[in-house]
């Protein structure tokens, strides 16, 4: 665990004189101006500034979950201020974080808004990147609609900059949509995973609505109607909507489509297709009773008959309730609630803008050098697609050696050009000496056995062996440069030496998703 970056003291005193005096108002404000509810939901799309309208591009350009191609620069943060839940789902065990938005296993801190709101300020002055706070749970943030709008309030306040983002089951969120709108808050992810209520009778033992509850079927029915409700009236407003769905083989995976279609027509903006995380020590009843999950192509094949009907994302994390930084890593453990109340924050909004104009002209370059690459490739049609495994610590470059990566990046590669389709979280090759071959043979390998070659910053002779053995090609030649750009290259000649018969191109196996609860690095 790293040691906290900001000096250990209290909040500095115009900062803080500032932010005890909001504080002191949202104390005396009674309630958020809404009535009891519930809700839950999350985001990424692939589109670039050139696809885009203007006010859309304005709303995501910087955010890591609506835009794959921002996820490499730019952080959010989850504030755990909303504990309670108004629904169960079969792949929830409530001891942990919501599963719409998080993987099981993992408990968080639960924050006051007050607290919520230092720990923001904290973690903006030491990670200039983070631009988006989301509200996630560990419950649903509309059963908690009080400490959820008592934080955007206070956030929007201090830190204006900061993009606010709600993530909830939709159950009461047509209830909240006038307040959402009238807190700015510009992105909303419902978590929908059917519009059938015999398939949601399979996902959904009950839900608890206007003092009653309701199971089964009924359950379904009403979630769903509210669910769908909720997405028409936010898209109305122009709040852009993300929808997550989980996939669970044998009950909603080729249901999914349907669930497309039918947030597609009510103008949710992109769809997000997770992974079901299912094992027995997460004591849901999926875990309990052996429901498994998808494999890596079976996800992929999933995702990829969907794409021609809306934007996918294809980079969530399914990321904590208190998670923090890059999507792809976990800084909360800097962020304790013991530390950020002794940090002495400065929350310098020049410096930020500062430093996000710098990643806005890496940005830049990395789309340059990745067209330049593309259009060596113009004019050439084939039907050979790979896919390629990365090791990267962000900005968009090889820049990870392979015994320190805990997950890697999936490109997929064709004459179309360079394409992020995935990732896949690892163990750590590198534990000192013990254990690094089981890792390798156990998770790694079945991990990234679907792609043709791993881009590491550097690997040693054995792993690069036990690879080659498995067919998969280690290649350091491209550390430190642009993630697209490298995978162009290497197709290119890949595809040079197929045509010239030094390789022979075939499909390789299945890859496997890691079922185990996330555990910070
Ligand atoms: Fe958080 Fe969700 Fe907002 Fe992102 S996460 S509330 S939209 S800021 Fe993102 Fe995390 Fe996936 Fe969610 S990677 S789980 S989609
Ligand atoms: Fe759990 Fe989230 Fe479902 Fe509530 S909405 S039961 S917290 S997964």
């Amino acid at each position: 665990m790293a040691s906290p970056i900001i000096s250990l003291s209290s909040i500095a005193a115009p900062g803080r004189a500032k932010l005890d005096e909001l504080l002191q108002q949202v104390a005396e404000h009674k309630g958020c101006g809404t009535s009891s509810g519930s809700g839950k939901a999350s985001c990424g799309t692939g589109a670039g500034q050139g696809d885009l309208s203007p006010e859309v591009w304005e709303k995501v350009k910087n955010h890591p979950c609506y835009s794959e191609e921002a996820h490499h620069h730019y952080a959010r943060m989850h504030v755990a201020v909303a504990p309670a839940c108004n629904i169960q789902c079969n792949y929830c065990n409530r001891k942990y974080d919501c599963a719409n938005e998080s993987r099981p296993g993992v408990v968080s801190e639960k924050l006051t808004p007050e607290q919520a709101a230092k720990k923001v300020l904290a973690v903006a002055s030491t990670i200039p990147q983070m631009t988006v706070l989301g509200i996630a749970g560990p419950g649903d943030p509309l059963a908690n609609p009080e400490k959820t709008f008592q934080t955007f309030e206070l956030i929007s306040k201090t830190a204006p900059d900061i993009k606010l983002c709600l993530s909830t089951n939709g159950l009461m969120l047509p209830d909240h949509v006038d307040t959402i709108e009238s807190f700015n808050v510009d992105h909303v992810t419902i978590t929908i995973n059917m519009v059938d209520p015999d398939v949601g009778a399979q996902i959904y033992p009950w839900i608890f609505y206007k003092n009653k509850r309701y199971k089964g079927r009924e359950a379904a029915q009403i979630l769903s109607e509210r669910q769908l409700q909720g997405l028409e009236m936010l898209t109305e407003r122009g709040i852009l909507c993300k929808v997550n769905s989980v996939m669970i083989p044998g009950i909603n995976d080729e249901h999914l489509v349907e669930v497309n279609r039918a947030v597609k027509s009510r103008g949710a903006f992109l769809h997000n297709i997770m992974p079901l995380i299912s094992a027995p020590e997460h004591g849901t009843v999926f875990g309990l009773n052996g429901q498994r999950g998808p494999s890596a192509q079976e996800l992929k094949a999933l995702q990829d008959s969907c794409e021609g009907e809306m934007n996918m994302m294809r980079h969530c994390r399914q990321c904590r309730a208190d998670a923090v930084g890059l999507l792809g890593e976990d800084r909360s453990a800097e962020f304790t609630t013991e530390n950020v109340m002794a940090m002495e924050v400065e929350y310098d909004l020049e410096s930020r803008q500062a430093y996000q104009a710098v990643v806005e002209q890496e940005r830049q370059a990395k789309a340059a050098a990745k067209q330049a690459e593309l259009e060596t490739m113009a004019g050439e049609h084939s039907d050979v697609k790979i896919l390629v495994a990365v090791a990267t610590k962000g900005s968009g470059r090889i820049n990870e050696h392979f015994g320190h990566a805990t997950e890697f990046q999936i490109y997929e590669a064709s004459t179309a050009g360079a394409k992020f389709v995935g990732h896949r979280r690892v163990d750590l090759y590198c534990q000192g000496g013990y254990g690094e071959e089981e890792a390798l043979e156990s998770t790694i390998i079945r991990a990234i056995n679907d792609c043709a070659a791993v881009f590491v910053a550097k690997i040693g002779g054995c792993p690069k062996e036990s690879l080659k053995a498995a067919g998969i090609d280690a290649v350091d030649r491209y550390a430190f440069e642009y993630i697209e750009q490298s995978v162009i290259a290497y197709y290119r000649d890949y595809l040079e030496q197929v045509r010239g018969g030094a390789i022979v191109h075939g499909a390789r196996g299945d890859a496997e998703i890691r079922q185990g609860a996330f555990v910070a690095a």
